[in-house]
């Protein structure tokens, strides 16, 4: 099993285009598994596709982007669907960090950190988890260090999103600081 193909596209259909698998999400994101792996099946790739596959890709990724519970499954963040998924409000730890191109940077410092085209800004909970978002989109990414703890006690509200997911409906630039590196980049070298 490709792990890493099934991981994507299970995020499609959960995060982005649930119609396209004829999943209706609830409030929470939750969908039937079983439903997932019937629309799964229809597919070339994933024709052959059962339960144990989907548990145990979730059981070997490094990242925990779906949670099963009993006869559904949720991604549990990343979300674009219209219907705002509910998170659970929670109080972060004092830092939160983001990672993100060089070129973001005016304008994050002018307008602060927004969605774009998901639901809530994703935050890291630590400087590891952001270089490696950041070094999705830029090869020496910037990694901003977000005074969480404060913003949650004066107008910021944080969800939950996995373990080192953090969420938020938008962060203003007064909470956040550039971090100086050195970082590890993609091949070993720092940046
Ligand atoms: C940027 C993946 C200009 C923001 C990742 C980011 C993560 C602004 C981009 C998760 C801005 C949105 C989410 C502003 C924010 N001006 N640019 N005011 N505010 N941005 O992909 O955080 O592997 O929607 O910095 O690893 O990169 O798929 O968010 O660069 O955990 O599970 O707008 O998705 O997880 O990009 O990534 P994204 P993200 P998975």
């Amino acid at each position: 099993m490709d792990d890493d193909k099934l991981s994507r596209e299970i995020s499609y259909a959960l995060r982005h285009a649930p119609w396209k698998y004829s999943l209706e999400l609830d409030e929470e994101g939750w969908a039937s598994l079983e439903d997932l792996i019937l629309a799964l099946r229809i597919t070339k790739r994933f024709g052959f596709i059962t339960r144990e596959d989907i548990q145990g890709m979730l059981d070997r990724s490094d990242k925990k982007r779906f949670e099963i519970k009993g006869k559904q499954i949720r991604a549990l963040y990343g979300h674009s669907v219209h219907k705002k998924i509910r998170k659970e409000i929670a109080t972060p730890p004092e830092f939160l960090y983001h990672g993100t191109t060089k070129d973001a940077l005016a304008s994050i410092f002018a307008e602060g950190l927004l969605p774009e085209s998901r639901q809530y800004v994703h935050l890291s909970s630590d400087i590891e988890g952001a270089v490696a978002v950041g070094l999705r989109r830029d090869e020496t990414p910037a990694v901003l260090r977000v005074r969480a703890r404060e913003a949650s006690e004066k107008d910021v509200y944080f969800y939950r999103g996995s373990e080192k997911t953090w969420l938020a409906n938008h962060v203003p630039a007064r909470y956040l600081e550039e971090i100086p590196g050195p970082f590890p980049g993609k091949n070993g070298e720092n940046f």
